[in-house]
This record gives C-alpha cells, structure tokens and sequence, in this order.
C-alpha cells in the first residue's frame, strides 16, 4: 500500500510510523485512518518488526487532533465509522503482541493525546504539549480519551484535563504519569530509539508475555490476573529464549535471544 499521509520505515527491527500532515500539524482525517490501518497489517505480517515508534512530521506537532477541517463535514453515519475506524486502530495497537511507543515532538492534542495513550508508553520532547481540549468545541474526546487517561492519570485529573480542555506541559504530563521521560527536542528521537532497541533485543515472546499480562490484567481481578501470570510465567521459562537466558546468566555470557516459542 502506498502511504500519503504517513510515512513508514523499518529501521532494523524497529518500525517508524510517521504522521506526516506537517501543514495540518498532522491531524487525523479518515485518509490517516485507513493509511494507519494498512500499516498495522504491515506490521503483523512482518514478524522482524519488534518495536513500532509513532511520531509526527516536522518540529511543531506529533499530532494535533482529529482534522476539524474535515470532521464539520461529515455526516453521523461517516462520523460513526470514522469513531468506529480509529477506535479500531486503537485495539489493534493493543492486541499486537509488539509494543508500540510514541515519541511526542510537539502538540499532541485530542485525537493525538488520545492515540499516543493507545500506545504502550510515551516519551516527549520538553516542547511536546498535550491536552483534551474537544470541550473547547462543544464536543467530547471521541478517541478513547474518557477511558485511557484514567487508567493512566486517574479520574480526577482526566476529569479535570477534560472538563477544562487546558493544555499541559510534557513536564506536568511526565508528573500525572501520562508520558514516562521527557527529553531536550534534540535528544527525543535518538532517546526513543535507544530504548526501542533495547525492547528489540530482548526476548520476543518474553517481551509480548508482559505487554499481555499488564494490558489484559489491569481489568481483571488481582487473583485472576496473578492466575493468568503464571501462565504466562511458566511459558516463558520453558520457551528456548527463557533457557537461553538463564543458562547463559549462568554461564556468565549474554544470551543470544531467537523468539522461537518452542
Ligand atoms: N484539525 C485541522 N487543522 C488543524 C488542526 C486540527 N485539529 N490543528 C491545527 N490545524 C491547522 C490550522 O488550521 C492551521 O492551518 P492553516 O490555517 O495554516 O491552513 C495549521 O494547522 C497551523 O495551526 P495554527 O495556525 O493554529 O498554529 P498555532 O501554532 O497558532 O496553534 C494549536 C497550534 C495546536 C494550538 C492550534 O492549531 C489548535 O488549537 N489546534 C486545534 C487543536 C484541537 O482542538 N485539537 C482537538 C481536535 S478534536 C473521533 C476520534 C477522535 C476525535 C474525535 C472523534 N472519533 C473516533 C469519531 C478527536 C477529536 C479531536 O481531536
């Protein structure tokens, strides 16, 4: 699939996803969508992806909402598959056993605070802004942003960032616990892929185990998540990667991970 509004590259076994409507300060009209949709299923087919990065296009934005532009335009049923659409992104991103994690270079409002929580973490340059500000317009985070930022911030805050629409900094975002570091902008990109690598070079199946144990168990019971833990625990240690790992711990060497799950 050809991308216009994206830009897309495996750098190693890293893929960027880069929104790239820098004139739009990279906001989401329904091409976005259906470009990010093609990505995912680039992703999932190619199993030497093992860490995905989303960021933006130029210095000023990551993703500044949903196109506003366009979303006056359409009708409730176009609006309904549209919400439909990038909710499906959102569990999509989730559901991949590789984790995804957005690197914020400017605003990242709305739609693009709402789609870099549907990452699994976030990291942000120290110009990166980020907000819910669709109460300003009358309308109401469409994206998820009612349920991700309590899980991630509370429901106080979430309900205040909401309520409010103001805008924050990624300082005050790295203090709620919505961003995890926050980087000079020049150092933002070379950070995130430091630790992009890092994730790559460990264990694929070890690596995908914890994304799904503390995604799926964050909305379990604590015994049916510990229940499902241990599952996953016991997979691990008798996968090739887990042998690999503590025999090469040790035999005091590094452990040569393969991702084979048996
Ligand atoms: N949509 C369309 N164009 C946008 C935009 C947006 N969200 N944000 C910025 N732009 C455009 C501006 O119109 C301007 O275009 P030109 O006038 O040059 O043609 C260009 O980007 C540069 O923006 P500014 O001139 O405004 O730049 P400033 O530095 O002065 O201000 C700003 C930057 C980010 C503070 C400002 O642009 C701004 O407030 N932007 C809107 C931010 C916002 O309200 N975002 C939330 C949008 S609502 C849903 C899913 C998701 C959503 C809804 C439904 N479903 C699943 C159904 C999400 C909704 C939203 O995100």
């Amino acid at each position: 699939m050809a991308y216009e509004n994206i830009i897309f590259q495996i750098d190693g076994e890293v893929a960027v996803i880069k929104f790239n409507r820098p004139k739009a300060l990279n906001a989401i009209n329904t091409d976005v969508v259906k470009e990010l949709q093609g990505v995912l299923d680039e992703v999932e087919a190619n199993p030497a992806i093992r860490v995905v990065v989303l960021t933006g296009e130029g210095d000023k934005a990551f993703v500044a909402g949903a196109d506003i532009a366009q979303m006056v335009k359409l009708d409730p049923l176009q609006l309904r598959d549209f919400s439909l659409a990038l909710h499906e992104v959102g569990f999509r991103m989730e559901a991949l056993p590789v984790p995804f994690i957005a690197c914020v270079n400017g605003f990242a409002l709305g739609g693009g605070t709402e789609i870099a929580m549907a990452c699994d973490f976030i990291y942000a340059s120290e110009n990166a802004k980020f907000g819910q500000p669709e109460i300003n317009l009358g309308i109401i985070p469409g994206f998820g942003g009612t349920q991700r930022l309590p899980r991630l911030v509370g429901k106080g805050m979430a309900k205040e960032l909401c309520m409010t629409g103001v805008i924050i900094s990624a300082q005050e975002a790295k203090e709620i616990g919505l961003v995890n570091r926050v980087f000079p902008a020049d150092k933002l990109w070379e950070e995130t892929m430091k630790t992009a690598r890092l994730i790559a070079s460990k264990g694929r199946f070890s690596v995908m185990a914890v994304k799904r144990c503390i995604d799926r168990g964050f909305n379990m019971d604590l015994r049916s998540a510990c229940a499902m833990e241990s599952d996953q625990f016991g997979l691990c240690m008798a996968s090739p990667d887990g042998r690999e790992g503590m025999t090469a711990f040790l035999e005091k060497r590094k452990p040569e991970f393969k991702g084979e799950l048996s």
